[in-house]
């Protein structure tokens, strides 16, 4: 997982889990990039196993000026904080569901982070992936037009496919 970046354009979105084992819930992200056209790259990189390359890919956060880096974790999920600590990059924290406690051990270790060093904080599991790619591309959007028209193109689609649905009572 290495480097695998979805584009030949240099990355504009980092996205981290602290393992393998979050993959199914942070392709979540990748898909919602790929479908917004916003080149990428992933890592796996671990606050406990890998502590100095979680540093050092802050410090490539910043070299490459990154918009922002998507960050999934599970359990005691320090990754997004301390990636946070090392970067001035926007951070979206992502709580990966944990089989002990559902997730909401990685939702509370996510959100409750002291004033001052923040994460922005989603969902638990592949909703809170999704999102944090559409938040990711929204803050892109503030200074590339083409991600802002698919990503309105995106928002419309979604709206119209609620209007479209033969349950809808046309109001
Ligand atoms: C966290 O521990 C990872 O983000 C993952 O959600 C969790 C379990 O990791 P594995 O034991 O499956 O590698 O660091």
């Amino acid at each position: 997982m290495r480097g695998v970046t979805n584009d030949v354009q240099p990355p504009r979105v980092g996205v981290v889990m602290g393992s393998r084992s979050d993959f199914a819930t942070m392709e979540g992200a990748l898909k919602v990039l790929i479908e917004l056209g916003v080149p990428y790259e992933v890592r796996v990189l671990s606050a406990h196993r890998t502590p100095e390359l979680l540093a050092s890919y802050a410090a490539r956060a910043e070299r490459l000026n990154l918009g922002c880096v998507i960050a999934g974790a599970g359990g005691a999920a320090h990754l997004p904080g301390m990636l946070a600590a090392f970067t001035r990059v926007p951070v979206l924290g992502v709580p990966v569901q944990s089989r002990a406690l559902s997730g909401q051990d990685s939702l509370l270790s996510i959100i409750q982070m002291p004033a001052g060093v923040p994460v922005a904080t989603f969902a638990i599991g592949e909703a809170g992936a999704r999102n944090a790619a559409l938040f990711a591309a929204a803050i892109l959007a503030t200074t590339d037009p083409d991600v802002r028209g698919r990503l309105e193109a995106f928002r419309q689609a979604q709206t119209r496919a609620v209007l479209d649905d033969p349950y809808f009572d046309g109001h």
